[in-house]
């Protein structure tokens, strides 16, 4: 019953020490770049550019190499605002009454609120699907790892975003089960993150936050 794939030599391209060291430093300096942006642009984006980006999010690693997500790209002006009102019901709720208050000064510093108008500015939201579990002819299929693969295949995709030369954010309404319905995904697939993308405005700024240095982050036994 059981069968194994076949194999096919690896494609890989090994480089030199300095070469590694190279790239390994110039793709830091430009993800360091990236920042949460919540101030969009409405300008229009290449479509082209986010079917890329998903493309190279798709070629994460996952469980069993099940690939248990689904990306839905939404660009029309009545979905966005049908996700936008019904993420602020969830966010005033989040704010008035599910957030403690340990949480919501955790949150103080950074400005955010239930108002969420990137929502509707942003030219285009991703958003992400989980797949808790597979569809197979009509059958329940067991996944496996599926946070962590959704995860990863989640950093993918903001770094390819990134590096195509777009703005994001990750956002996550919670309880997000409004998306699933918005957007007519089935019981298995469970919203795990929602992104707006597109460029900052032309006034956008940020909070002035720095990340934790190396020596704090890393260490090498
Ligand atoms: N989902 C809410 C609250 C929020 C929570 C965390 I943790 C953040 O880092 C930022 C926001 C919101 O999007 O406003």
């Amino acid at each position: 019953m059981t069968h194994r794939f076949t194999t096919v030599p690896l494609v890989f391209e090994r480089v030199s020490e300095a070469e590694t060291i190279r790239r390994a430093r110039a793709f830091r300096e430009e993800i360091e770049k990236r920042r949460s942006v919540r101030h969009f642009a409405p300008d229009p984006i290449p479509i082209g550019a986010i079917d890329e980006c998903i493309a190279a999010a798709g070629s994460a690693p996952s469980g069993a190499n099940r690939q248990p997500w689904t990306f839905v790209v939404v660009t029309d002006p009545e979905v966005k605002r049908a996700i936008r009102e019904a993420a602020e019901e969830e966010e005033r709720l989040n704010y008035g009454e599910r957030m403690t208050e340990e949480w919501l000064q955790a949150l103080a510093p950074l400005g955010t609120s239930s108002e969420k108008p990137f929502l509707e500015t942003a030219p285009a939201l991703i958003v992400v699907f989980r797949h808790a579990y597979g569809e197979e002819g009509g059958k329940h299929v067991k996944n496996y790892y599926t946070m962590e693969s959704v995860g990863i295949a989640v950093g993918f995709l903001l770094a390819a975003l990134h590096r195509a030369g777009f703005a994001t954010l990750t956002h996550t309404p919670s309880p997000m089960g409004f998306l699933q319905r918005i957007l007519g995904r089935p019981e298995n697939e469970k919203a795990f993150v929602l992104i707006p993308v597109g460029y900052p405005a032309a006034d956008c700024v940020v909070p002035d936050i720095g990340r934790k240095p190396l020596g704090e982050i890393e260490i090498v036994v």
